[in-house]
């Protein structure tokens, strides 16, 4: 007997705007109005710029490391764009205009990289979890977030952010599994920007594309022009009504490519062809949306001139806020990370502010205990 086909698919791919600026009227209608397109296009040169100002800050030895966000504005802030102020954003570290789009302070991003955890105490009202630097750990977050929303019967779908290299980890697949047998509203993006460092994608996942391993799951899979802010904005836009009629998780994979290195800890020049990085040059998202809004009228030289303007003065704020802000405490370090102290957290963070190695508080009083000698330690 011969075999049945039992399963079939297939994975679609979106684009509207392409990298020569050429628009697709019929899909694109209505999606970004003019006026939105204009604050979108500013956005994205003001966050463009921040890469440019966190590099020097780092390489002045003003901040500790720092992820360029360059080339991939389009992909997080037509997410943004797309989803509403209910919703959770469940962050990376490469999704600055997204956030920033939500309302997260611009400082919070440069205080996080300056390792000052207060980077990470991201305002209650945003709906934004921490930067997740442990790849894979936010998508679980982001499974269990929405599964909260819908056991409590709360609006807000959650949507998780994570790179090509992450669909390799185990975290995925436990929390596709999860998002899709448990009818999660929940959107799993994934930046698919051609390396995990130094690895290539195409030697990390041998399917032909990175949206196909959402279909193991069950669940919705699409890929995009993740370079598109058109494109970018309907499949999430699409992926929420999903979410959220039908409680069903979708797996979009961004088509989309780092210009910068991994880090200011990393020179991509050691693993990356040039050809490679010039052919992408010319796919930015930010070159082909000043094309589009050219063709409208909407974009000139005397209005980049003052975009420019405003976001050297938007920037340059944000970062004086962020090295003018108080040391923090040695109590900060347990108040910010326990919503309460039990007794035992209350007696380690006592200890630790009297820089005592493990004594008690208590029978430290008015001791100077850097100045004790070993054996009164040990007694
Ligand atoms: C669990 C874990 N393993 C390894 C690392 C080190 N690491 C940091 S970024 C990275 C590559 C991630 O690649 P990808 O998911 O494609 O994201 P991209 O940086 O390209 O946006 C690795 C392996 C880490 N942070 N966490
Ligand atoms: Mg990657």
């Amino acid at each position: 007997m011969p075999a049945k086909v039992v399963y079939k698919t297939e994975i679609k791919s979106v684009s509207i705007l392409d990298e020569k600026g050429q628009f697709d009227a019929k899909l694109g209608k209505g999606l970004i109005p003019d006026d939105d397109a204009v604050r979108l296009y500013e956005h994205m040169c003001v966050c463009r710029h921040l890469d440019e100002v966190a590099f020097k800050l780092q390489r002045s030895g003003r901040m500790g490391t720092y992820p360029e966000n360059r080339g991939q504005e389009a992909a997080s802030l037509g997410a943004a764009y797309a989803l509403q102020s209910e919703d959770w954003l469940v962050p990376c570290y490469r999704e600055n205009p997204g956030l920033f789009w939500r309302g997260l302070p611009m400082e919070y991003i440069l205080l996080h990289w300056m390792g000052d955890e207060r980077g990470n105490q991201i305002p209650d009202n945003l709906n934004i979890t921490p930067l997740a630097i442990p790849i894979g750990t936010q998508m679980l977050h982001a499974a269990g977030l929405a599964w909260s929303n819908k056991y409590q019967k709360k609006d807000g779908i959650a949507c998780t952010f994570f790179g090509d290299g992450a669909t390799s980890e185990g975290d995925f697949h436990e929390a596709a599994n999860f998002a899709a047998n448990l009818d999660l509203p929940v959107i799993f993006v994934c930046q698919n920007n051609g390396w995990a460092i130094s690895v290539p994608t195409k030697i990390q996942c041998s399917a032909p594309t990175i949206a196909q391993r959402g279909v193991a799951y069950g669940m919705e899979c699409v890929q995009c022009d993740g370079n598109d802010i058109f494109a970018v904005t309907k499949v999430v836009r699409d992926a929420a009504q999903r979410a959220r009629k039908e409680n069903r998780p979708t797996f979009i994979e961004m088509v989309t490519y780092r210009l910068g290195d991994h880090t200011t800890a990393d020179d991509a020049r050691r693993y990356r062809d040039n050809e490679e990085l010039e052919s992408w040059k010319k796919k930015d998202p930010i070159l082909r949306f000043q094309k589009y809004l050219a063709e409208r009228d909407l974009w000139d030289e005397s209005k980049q001139e003052a975009i420019d303007a405003k976001a050297k003065e938007e920037v340059s704020a944000a970062v004086k806020r962020a090295e003018g802000i108080a040391s923090p405490e040695t109590s900060d370090f347990f108040n910010a990370m326990y919503a309460e102290l039990d007794d035992d957290l209350i007696q380690q963070r006592d200890t630790m502010c009297t820089h005592s190695l493990g004594l008690r508080p208590d029978e430290l009083e008015g001791a100077d205990v850097n100045r004790r000698t070993k054996d009164q330690l040990k007694a």
